[in-house]
């Protein structure tokens, strides 16, 4: 094969990996926004994650786990109100309903981050893997950012 043709046949290889890398991506009906983790209190090892994520396509997807390098124990959390009193349980998984957007926030769904191995300085980033139904993983960069109660110190 003469230089020539094996560069052409590289470059034509290198398009196609280029071209399926572009459509993979393009093909993602989850859309991710405002991720933010919540600047921890000293004398504190648990923390929270919110964000918003939007489901564009025609079938529901659920949030099954969420990883990340800073904790081994990360859950999926509600928050109800049980005798006037809030509280926050467990989830097996976070659906997102086809077309729609399901906000994670204080004293709502949210990501609980338990006994996390570093301290967190605000404006820091933490990498977050969020893993869905659908098999696709999306990484984002959430910003440690302060967040003010009005009032309880429910940590989630
Ligand atoms: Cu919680």
């Amino acid at each position: 094969m003469s230089m020539i043709k094996r560069f052409i046949t590289g470059v034509f290889f290198l398009g196609l990996f280029l071209g399926s890398v572009i459509a993979s991506a393009a093909q993602s009906n989850i859309m991710v926004t405002e991720p933010r983790v919540r600047a921890m209190p000293p004398g504190t090892s648990n923390t929270a994650a919110y964000m918003n994520i939007k489901n564009t396509g025609k079938t529901n997807i659920s949030l099954q786990k969420v990883t990340s390098s800073i904790s081994n124990n990360i859950q999926l959390h509600d928050t109800i109100k049980k005798d006037g009193k809030m509280s926050m349980v467990e989830q097996e998984s976070i659906i997102i309903p086809a077309g729609k957007r399901v906000k994670l926030q204080p004293r709502s769904l949210h990501v609980m981050i338990m006994k996390v191995s570093k301290t967190l300085v605000t404006g820091e980033k933490v990498s977050l893997d969020l893993h869905f139904s659908n098999g696709e993983v999306i990484t984002v960069k959430a910003p440690v950012k302060k967040q003010v109660l009005e009032k309880g110190n429910l940590s989630g």
